[in-house]
């Protein structure tokens, strides 16, 4: 499935005229890069637990990652996170230069919304699909989060502030995979709340196990900096609670995510599946 994906992206950013090339390159380098997809399947085993087609669901698995992928490339940046390496290459800024790799994700982020308006029918689910990753990637979520993040700026206690920065920087992205993987599979409600449960988890999961990676990985395999949280006096789960609770908060999660979608059974395994991977993952 994840090759599938990497030819669907990569025939969705063939520019075939007018897009200069060596911006055309640089999107390709940033997207195509060894990331994990993880949003794109979610999308597509969402769609899949629905009894959907999964190449119905491409469009919406395509769009998440275009949007993930700007967001990567532009909080590399010297302005946001300054990194040098991401998904174990130099980063887009550091393998071309600044403006470019701030124009790869302006024209990421229009691509994401082309592809979901042009590609998916009937046209009110498209318009839906828009309305709901616009919300995801825009101010109070995905960029929200990050301003907040860079500016130390989240209200509450440090458990407050770290999962407001997670639910709108992290979780709102994985968890609109699913809703499009979901919508574009003509989802009811009852399967929408369950596939809403496991996306909560899911991401919670997934957030607490990048804070462990940053914490203890490896920075060969993990692919990016790590160690930067901790450095920086970031909030992050193994700083507030510990090492050990935020191992056994994950192993909680992930079977509260598995029992979430008991009422999909077989169709869903794959997504089960998918949250144990989690915390397996070495990158
Ligand atoms: C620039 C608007 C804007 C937002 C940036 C993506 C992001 C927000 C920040 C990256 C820093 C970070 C640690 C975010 C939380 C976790 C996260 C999104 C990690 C990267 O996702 P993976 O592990 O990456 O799915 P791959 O490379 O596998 O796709």
């Amino acid at each position: 499935m994840r090759d599938e994906v990497d030819r669907a992206l990569a025939d969705r950013l063939d520019c075939k005229s007018g897009c200069p090339p060596r911006l055309a390159e640089a999107m390709q380098y940033a997207v195509l890069a060894p990331g994990k997809r993880l949003r794109p399947l979610l999308a597509l085993l969402a769609a899949k637990a629905c009894g959907g087609d999964i190449h119905q669901s491409m469009p919406a698995a395509c769009a998440v990652e275009f949007i993930h992928a700007y967001s990567l490339v532009h909080d590399d940046l010297p302005a946001m996170d300054d990194d040098d390496l991401r998904r174990g290459q130099p980063t887009c800024h550091k393998q071309f230069d600044e403006a470019t790799a701030i124009l790869v994700g302006d024209a990421l982020q229009a691509r994401a919304f082309e592809v979901l308006a042009t590609e998916l029918a009937p046209a009110n689910l498209a318009a839906r699909a828009c309305a709901a990753l616009a919300r995801a990637a825009g101010a109070t979520m995905l960029v929200g989060g990050q301003a907040d993040d860079l500016a130390g700026t989240a209200a509450g206690d440090q458990r407050d502030r770290l999962e407001s920065i997670h639910h709108r920087k992290t979780a709102a992205m994985i968890l609109v995979s699913i809703e499009l993987g979901a919508l574009t599979a003509g989802a009811n409600d009852e399967q929408m709340d369950a596939l809403h449960a496991y996306g909560e988890r899911f991401g919670l999961v997934f957030q607490i196990t990048d804070d462990l990676l940053d914490a203890q990985g490896d920075q060969q395999q993990v692919g990016k900096r790590v160690g930067k949280d901790a450095n920086r006096g970031k909030l992050t789960y193994p700083t507030i609670v510990g090492v050990d609770e935020s191992r056994r908060l994950v192993e909680q999660l992930v079977e509260e995510a598995q029992a979430a979608l008991a009422p999909f059974g077989e169709s869903a395994e794959p997504l089960r599946l998918l949250a144990r991977m989690l915390v397996d993952r070495n990158r």
